[in-house]
């Protein structure tokens, strides 16, 4: 009886065991069903891993974003540092039928083709480090080249005359972050000859491996006095490492400033640090521009560079409490916002579209516009920008004609509290606290453009090809960048010479007889003109006609900008390139406006979406050309 008894008595523990666990999982079914309630999109966050302290944060602040949005529903999935299983994650999360993928990737390479793929599907949104190429929606990381200086220049300003034996820790070898970070600070200590880098030590942003690493160097090297993290996790590392061994009066610097124990901003407080260099790690943008994206909203960009914030002993407490760009303006006290803009001129058919971009995008946009041109003149641009700070417009934009000579009314403008947007061109100011952000293209990307397509067409050819190139306006952001580029990718191929190199100040007119004066002086000798402008290319054209040659056929021509104009030229058969600047900054630029009135981060660069336009490729995109 005793045993039939027992086995009746688990049956119905048994039973009961069933129930409870039938009834919890249909409320969390139900449950979860009910948080899908209203679901109008689905967003996929591909996480490279979840052991880099930054990408906690950044997975955190997606978090507390995306519960901003009733409709909105977030999946999340970590990678833990294996490239096979992000790309696994990557196809689940599109078996789950999500509307876009936010993707943060470890590397620069592995993933860019099953991005590329997914970008043909639904837009993507690459988060925190780059990927190759430009086969995404929207790039947001911080701009790492800018972290690499100013640290540069932090170690120069610590060590005065003093001797540096510096060691620099590295992140994941070959990331994008690395390499930018890298090349800034490289950039800036080797003008310092008392700073000697005597290590490298690539510790995969790795606290532990920095910690590891750092003990064996210094075994060899006692005379190290400096260390720059790419990362705080790993100049924690090394900070663990000098307290093991006792070291004492070392500055060590690192990268991303985030709040909590050990964070970055915490470690400087306690001294451990010497500085570090805070940015937003970008998920709070990503869910604002992914909801953008979603309503079809215009003025999204093509990449989002996040403003860098210098953080050492002496300001990291006013940084935690200042709220990143106050406003002394707010929506409800104004019913318009008054924005005072300074045009370059009218040089260039480019600028008309740019001009007619701004003032109808303000029109939409409904903020009131004062328009002033300055003729390509640097004064007047200064003396308008004087007169808008005396008026106490409530923001201030412009197109910098030259990289250098607006510092003090720069400042002038920042005292009065007003804040401005450059447009279209930049300048070399390192401070760049001076202007709110930087709206405009990759200048030195058009120029490599251009001539990762002249080696194309004349990929093989042994002989010299003798170029000539017509110059922008000397000391303006696009020359510069343009030429660089454009050099930067010939330099590896000996058989290339740019023969002759003289500005065309942008415009036809002086395209045109600069060019006569080539002919007249290298004649049958010239195979390529590169115009920095498709005005003076066609400027060019016309000289190449009167000189009884077939500009495109005899001479290649290759320029920048892709107008109508240039489109026309390439039907005709005279121009075989034109590499596409898009003037048409007006929406990008009222929409970072509105941005700011609502009291939203903003990036410190804003890079616009632009292709290149071939013979072959031109018909079929002519149509839907806005200029
Ligand atoms: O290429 C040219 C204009 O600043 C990018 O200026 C702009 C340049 C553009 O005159 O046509």
């Amino acid at each position: 009886m005793k045993a039939g008894f027992r086995i009746k008595k688990r049956y119905w523990m048994a039973i009961l065991v069933l129930i409870i666990l039938g009834w919890f999982g249909y409320k969390a079914a139900h449950a979860s069903h009910q948080s899908n309630e209203g679901t109008k999109f689905v967003i996929g966050v591909s996480q490279a891993n979840l052991t880099e302290p930054w990408r906690v944060a950044m997975n955190n602040e997606i978090k507390s974003e995306s519960d901003r949005y009733k409709d909105l529903h977030v999946i999340y999935t970590d990678a833990a540092h294996s490239i096979d299983k992000q790309k696994q994650d990557i196809n689940k999360l599109l078996d789950f039928g999500i509307d876009l993928l936010i993707i943060s990737t470890n590397d620069s390479k592995s993933l860019t083709p099953i991005i590329a793929k997914v970008h043909k599907k639904i837009p993507v949104i690459v988060l925190g480090r780059a990927i190759d190429g430009y086969d995404y929606s929207l790039f947001i990381g911080p701009a790492n080249e800018v972290i690499g200086r100013n640290a540069g220049q932090l170690v120069a300003d610590l060590a005065g005359d003093k001797k540096v034996n510096l060691v620099e820790i590295q992140g994941l070898s070959q990331s994008p972050p690395v390499i930018e970070r890298s090349k800034g600070f490289k950039e800036i200590i080797e003008n310092h000859p008392n700073i000697h880098q005597v290590d490298t030590i690539v510790a995969d942003w790795n606290r532990d491996k920095a910690e590891d690493e750092v003990i064996k160097r210094l075994k060899k090297n006692r005379k190290i006095n400096f260390v720059f993290a790419h990362s705080d996790a790993m100049a924690l590392g090394v900070h663990r490492a000098l307290e093991k061994k006792g070291i004492q009066g070392f500055n060590i610097i690192g990268v991303d400033g985030l709040e909590g124990d050990d964070g970055g901003l915490d470690l400087v407080r306690r001294n451990i640090l010497k500085g570090t260099f805070a940015y937003r790690t970008g998920g709070k943008e990503s869910i604002q521009y992914a909801m953008d994206l979603l309503q079809g909203k215009s003025g999204i960009p093509k990449k989002i560079l996040l403003r860098v914030n210098k953080i050492t002993k002496d300001n990291v407490d006013q940084y935690v409490q200042t709220k990143q760009n106050t406003l002394n303006i707010s929506k409800q006290q104004k019913n318009r916002i008054e924005l005072g803009f300074v045009q370059v001129g009218k040089e260039s058919s480019w600028r008309a579209a740019n001009s007619s971009s701004i003032k109808k995008a303000a029109q939409d946009f409904g903020i009131e516009l004062k328009f002033k041109n300055a003729n390509q003149s640097m004064n007047n641009q200064i003396k308008a920008i004087r007169n808008f700070i005396r008026e106490r417009v409530d923001i201030i934009a412009f197109s910098p004609i030259v990289q250098t000579g607006y510092e003090d009314v720069l400042k002038e403008a920042k005292m009065a509290g007003i804040p401005v947007i450059l447009t279209d061109r930049e300048l070399s100011l390192k401070d760049d606290t001076l202007w709110l952000t930087s709206i405009g293209s990759d200048f030195q990307e058009e120029g490599r453009r251009a001539a990762r397509w002249l080696l194309e067409q004349t990929k093989g050819v042994k002989k010299n090809i003798n170029i000539v190139e017509l110059q922008g306006t000397p000391g303006a952001s696009p020359t510069v960048y343009r030429k660089k580029g454009f050099e930067e990718l010939l330099r590896n191929h000996s058989n290339y010479h740019i023969i002759a190199s003289q500005s065309g100040d942008f415009t036809k007119e002086a395209g045109r007889s600069v060019m006569k004066d080539y002919l007249e002086k290298y004649g049958e000798e010239i195979q390529v003109v590169y115009a920095h402008n498709d005005d003076m290319a066609l400027g060019a054209i016309e000289a190449i006609e009167e000189y009884g040659k077939r500009p495109g056929k005899d001479i290649l021509i290759i320029s920048v900008d892709a107008t109508k104009e240039a489109f026309n030229a390439l039907f005709a058969g005279k121009l075989n390139l034109t590499v596409e600047c898009n003037p048409m900054l007006g929406p990008e630029l009222m929409k970072v406006i509105m941005d700011y009135t609502e009291g939203k981060e903003i990036p410190v660069k804003i890079v616009t979406e632009e292709g290149i336009f071939s013979q072959e490729n031109a018909k079929r995109d002519f149509i839907n050309r806005a200029y």
